[in-house]
Order: C-alpha cells, then structure tokens, then sequence
C-alpha cells in the first residue's frame, strides 16, 4: 500500500509511515483498513448492548424491527448510548483529576516525597473559592483543607460543584432553572450508569439533559479541579519556547518518551532526567545526555510548564516508536493504543505502563504512586539509559520546529497587562472578530492534522484569535503557527494586537483538562461585558475527535453556551430527534447547539458566520454595514 500521502498532511508523519511499511510494521490505518465497512447500525446508534436479552438493533429502513426486546425505540437507544459515550468521557477527565487531589492530600500529610506546593498564590486563590480561611496558615494545611473539601466536590455531600460559581450569574441560574447545575462529580457519572440500565430513563429528553449535567461536572468539576490542582502542584504554565515534531527525538542521546495524560507520573519522569547522575549514567553509556519528549497531553502538561519538547499528537505515538530512536516510552492512562507494545516490540524500545488502572500486554508494569513515584522514576529512567546501547538503526526524518507554548489564562490576562479589557476592545474594535477553542484528538477518518490545521489557518487569516488544546494544539504547532512570526499568516487585525503583544495568533492552552482554561477566559470575558457567555462571539470545534473524552467536552462547552463544532459524526443519526434537539433546539435550552461538519473548509465558514452573528446581536458592529 502507498497511502502515506493521503493519511497525513505532516512531512514526518509520512516519512515514518513509509518507514513503517518497509518494516512491515502495521499502523492504526491499516487496523481501519482492515475493519471496513464498520458496522452500519453502531454508526447510527442504534445497537444495544446494554442487557442480555439483547444484544438488539433497530432497523434504520424501517423494514426490520423498530424495537429491541425490551421495547426500547431509536430515540431510547441513540440517546442511552450517547449518554454512557459522555459518561465514559466525564469519569475519565474526573477520575485523572482525583489523582491529582489525591497528590495534593499526600502533599499535605508529607507523604509525597519529590512532589511539592509550587503555585502557592494559585493555593490561596483557589483555597478562598472553596470557602477556606487562609491567613497565618501553612501551605501544607492549606493544601490539607483544599484536597478534603474537593474530595467533597466528588461526592454527594455538596448540592452545586465550588467551581461553578466561576461561570457568569445568568448561566448558573439556567443550570439551576434547567435543574442541571452539576452536584457530586461521580454523582453525576454514576446517575447515567443508573439512568441508563435497562428500564430506567426512557425519555430521550431528560436522558440529554442529565448528559449535559454530566458534561458540566466533567467541565466545571473533574477537568478544573485536574488543572488548578496540577497548576498548584507544578506551576501555573507562563510563555516558554520549546520544539516539536519527530525530529525533537536525538540520535546521540538517551531518548526518553513519556505518553497518557497525568503529570503526576512525567513530572517525576522529568526530575529524574535532570539528575546530574542519570546524565553522567547516560555519558558512561555512550550517549550525550537524556532527552525528554512528550507525546499527546501528558506531553503538553510538561510543554505548557516547563517547555519540553512535543514529539507529536495520537496518530503519531505508533510511528515515534518506528524511529528506533525511543529508548523508552512511559505511559500512565488514556489513548494508549494497545498496538503500541507491538510496534515497540518491532523496535528496541521498552514500554513502561504505570499505572494500576492502566495495564498493557506486552509493557512492563512498574506501578507509580504518590509516595513512591520519585524512586519508580529513577529506576526507570537508569532501566531507559541501560537500553540505549540496544538499538538499532535510527530514521529521524526530519528537524524539529520551534514554537511557544504556557498560555494560561493567568499567562493571557498577564500579557495584557493584568486585565482582560484590552482583549475585549480589541474585540470590540473588530480587529478581533472573535476567538475560538480548537481542540480534540486525531481520527484515521480523518487526514491526520488536515481538519486542524485548515481550520485554524482559515479563521487567523479573519482575524479570529485561536486558542488550542489536546492533539488540536500539536497539529498547529507542527504547522508553524505558534511562533511570533505566525502573525504572516493571520488577518490584517489580529496581525496588528498579536504584533503588539508579541504573541502568536494561536495560542497554546495546555492538555485537553484544560479545555477548562477556555471556560474560565471565556467566563471573565462575559462578567467583564456583564452578560453571559452565550452572548460573545466564541466557538469551539474538535475537526477530528475520536474519543469519549472529546463528547464529554463538547458538551460541556455547549452547555456553557459555546457554539460547537464537530468533525467526525457521532453516532447520534439514528434518531432524527436526537440530531434535531443537539443541532438546533438546544439553542432555545442552553443558548448554544452543536453542528457537525467533516469539512475544515465549510466549518471555517459556518465558525466565521456564528461569530460575525454574534457580533451583530452584542451590537459591537451597529456602525458597519
Ligand atoms: O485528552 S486530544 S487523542 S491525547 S482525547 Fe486523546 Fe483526543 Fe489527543 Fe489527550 Ni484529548
Ligand atoms: Fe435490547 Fe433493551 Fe436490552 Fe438494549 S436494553 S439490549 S434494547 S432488550
């Protein structure tokens, strides 16, 4: 096969498929070749698993059964199997995010070593919004009562998540008008577990509505609580240079690779390179030093505070191993595709997994907790070095990139000048149309990086600011959109305020939890116009999502009354009333509808339409034509 051109839109993407084909190595396009035609009825969502008097599936044409056994039609269906995809994606991001809070608690008892209290004002800050007193205390018992009261935040003791008190007046009393203001955050995952056992919720309606409870605890729960508490823990990400694309692997080093989503296992990953012992380790191996490289989120965590380099997004992860360059990959949880031990053991590279809640066949299980995570990094990181001196031959197709990465909203508001009111003149004058979150994952459906790339080139060229997370943000690094001089490519407006700020017009906002970073801008710009969110000139769009995660934020960000388009189509077509209530009535629900359109080109158009909408109906643009 010669589908190299047609897979991805990146130089070393190609190349290392190529590569990979010569190697007779399979990659995750060949497994999609191989499952065409994928079934019919689960595109739709119309099979149903859920009990054992099925499986069942409804007939599309309307010539075989329109019911499954228990008499479930196809709006129950779709709108059950939609609510466990959202379900699935909110525990994720929330689960990752207890993690964290459980660090910051062993922080506190002292039984962390190597982890510390590093944002101590961001401590504070969040500590007063959880209601805590913090004067005369130490860190460390600030720390205690934060980690205990967002433990609480988890469970069912509290009736309104602390954190949804950021989100503008008028939205919080529409989720409590629509009774969907978020309570526990397992509470709510668990609620869609129960609502959608069999014979349980058989409303479509209120089956979306709890999924957009569900979202919301995800978005204004387990996904903030995972960045503010990583933010404490790590640092708040500021401005920094770094590199990307394959070629920030290097031939003449110890090439370590960490891969999932929480830093609480790379950041000791990264403490341990830097030990001026494992470098001289590395030396007496042969090797110029240890190169630390990240690939999708936990990657960009590190990226966004510390400025290490990013090898690339998910569809890359197969072929960086196909470089014979990793000596090691380290991953903890989510989109770790299984093929990975594989490929690797095509190659040199060892696989690490280390999480107890993630196991891999084929990768070696070296479990990381809080009070032994500093130790377990050294040993792996020696184990990294030691396999330097089995590799093979090494392809590095090609150089790496430079670009910027650390835009925090702390970071944002601070480039500023401390507030966010130029960026809403700067809106308000129309050299900013407006702004749009561009995120999401990859999806051999897709071209790899094509949907992200033409989209946000498309929108900088009129003149809408963008800001990037998850695989989204990689895809536009590679493209050489986060340096200053990325301002060539944008339009005559945002030329000029980026110019002046001295920042790209594509701004790096971390890892997919911190989707969040976009809610919390978004909720500042709305108190500081004294409306609410639904009413700026924002959207969203995930041009090539795959993952439950991404459905979970979709909603999340619909629900808080962005605009939001989706790439690849759910699998929602099987009720015309599911595709109508999320296409269009939801507008009148939540201020905001979802749209899917596969097309980057024609989703640039309907992204520019909405915001000049927008515009119109803030009246910012009474005086133009
Ligand atoms: O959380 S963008 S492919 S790596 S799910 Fe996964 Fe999607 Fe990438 Fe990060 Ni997000
Ligand atoms: Fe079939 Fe109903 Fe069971 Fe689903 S819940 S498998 S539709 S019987």
């Amino acid at each position: 096969m010669t589908h190299h051109h047609t897979y991805t839109i990146t130089k070393d993407g190609q190349l290392l498929i190529k590569k990979m084909e010569s190697d007779q190595v399979e990659t995750v396009w060949d497994r999609h070749a191989a499952q065409q035609p994928q079934c019919g009825f689960c595109d739709l969502g119309l099979s149903c698993r859920i009990c054992v008097m099925g499986p069942c599936r409804v007939d599309p044409f309307g010539e075989g059964p329109q019911q499954g056994v228990c008499g479930a039609d196809a709006d129950i269906i779709v709108a059950r199997n939609l609510c466990r995809m959202i379900a699935a994606g909110a525990a994720a991001h929330s689960d990752h995010g207890r993690d964290l809070v459980e660090v910051l608690a062993a922080v506190a008892e002292n039984k962390a070593p190597g982890y510390a209290i590093t944002d101590t004002e961001k401590l504070n800050r969040v500590a007063a919004e959880y209601g805590i007193a913090t004067d005369g205390k130490k860190p460390e018992a600030i720390a205690g009562e934060l980690a205990y009261a967002m433990q609480e935040d988890f469970g069912t003791r509290k009736k309104e998540l602390a954190l949804t008190a950021r989100a503008p007046e008028k939205r919080q009393q529409l989720w409590r008008k629509l009774n969907i203001m978020p309570r526990g955050i397992d509470r709510e995952t668990s609620e869609a577990m129960h609502r959608t056992h069999m014979g349980v919720d058989n409303g479509w309606q209120s089956l979306l509505l709890h999924s957009l409870r569900n979202a919301l605890s995800d978005g204004w729960g387990g996904s903030m609580i995972a960045t503010e508490v990583s933010d404490i823990l790590f640092g708040t990400p500021k401005p920094a240079p770094t590199k990307v694309n394959a070629g920030v692997l290097k031939a003449d080093q110890v090439n370590v690779v960490v891969h999932g989503h929480n830093p609480v296992v790379s950041e000791m990953v990264m403490a341990a390179c830097s030990e001026a012992e494992m470098t001289k380790l590395a030396e007496e191996k042969g090797a110029k030093g240890i190169n630390l490289c990240g690939l999708c989120c936990t990657g960009n965590e590190l990226l966004m505070r510390h400025g290490i380099p990013m090898a690339g997004n998910h569809l890359m992860t197969e072929l960086i191993i196909a470089t014979g360059a990793v000596d090691m990959m380290i991953v903890d949880y989510q989109c770790i595709m299984p093929a990975l031990s594989k490929v690797a053991a095509c190659y040199h590279t060892k696989m690490i997994s280390t999480s107890d809640k993630a196991r891999f066949p084929g990768m070696e299980h070296v479990e990381f907790h809080p009070d032994n995570a500093q130790k377990k990094a050294y040993d792996v990181v020696k184990a990294a070095i030691e396999n330097f001196a089995n590799r093979g031959e090494v392809y590095i197709p090609v150089e790496p990139l430079d670009a910027v990465g650390g835009f925090s909203v702390e970071a944002v508001v601070s480039a500023l000048g401390g507030t966010p009111e130029p960026l809403l003149d700067a809106i308000k004058a129309g050299k900013i149309r407006g702004a749009a979150g561009i995120v999401g994952c990859n999806n051999p459906k897709i071209k790899h990086d094509y949907g992200h790339v033409t989209l946000t080139k498309r929108l900088i060229e009129n003149d809408i600011l963008v800001v990037d997370t998850g695989c989204a943000a990689v895809a536009n690094a590679k493209a050489g959109f986060k340096v200053a001089e990325a301002i060539a490519h944008a339009g005559p407006g945002l030329k000029e305020v980026c110019g002046s700020l001295e920042i790209p017009p594509v701004l790096h906002f971390g890892s997919c939890v911190d989707n969040v970073r976009i809610l919390v801008l978004a909720a500042a710009l709305a108190n500081e116009l004294g409306t609410d969110i639904s009413d700026l000139p924002l959207a969203g769009a995930a041009p090539e999502w795959y993952s439950e995660k991404a459905v979970s934020i979709g909603a999340y960000v619909v629900a808080s009354g962005i605009y939001t388009i989706l790439g690849p189509m759910p699998p929602i077509a099987g009720s015309m009333n599911v595709v109508e209530l999320l296409t269009t009535g939801l507008q009148e629900v939540v201020g905001a509808t979802f749209a899917v359109e596969p097309d980057p080109e024609k989703a640039a158009v309907l992204i520019r339409g909405h915001i000049e909408n927008q515009r119109r109906n803030l009246g910012l643009d009474s005086a133009e034509v």
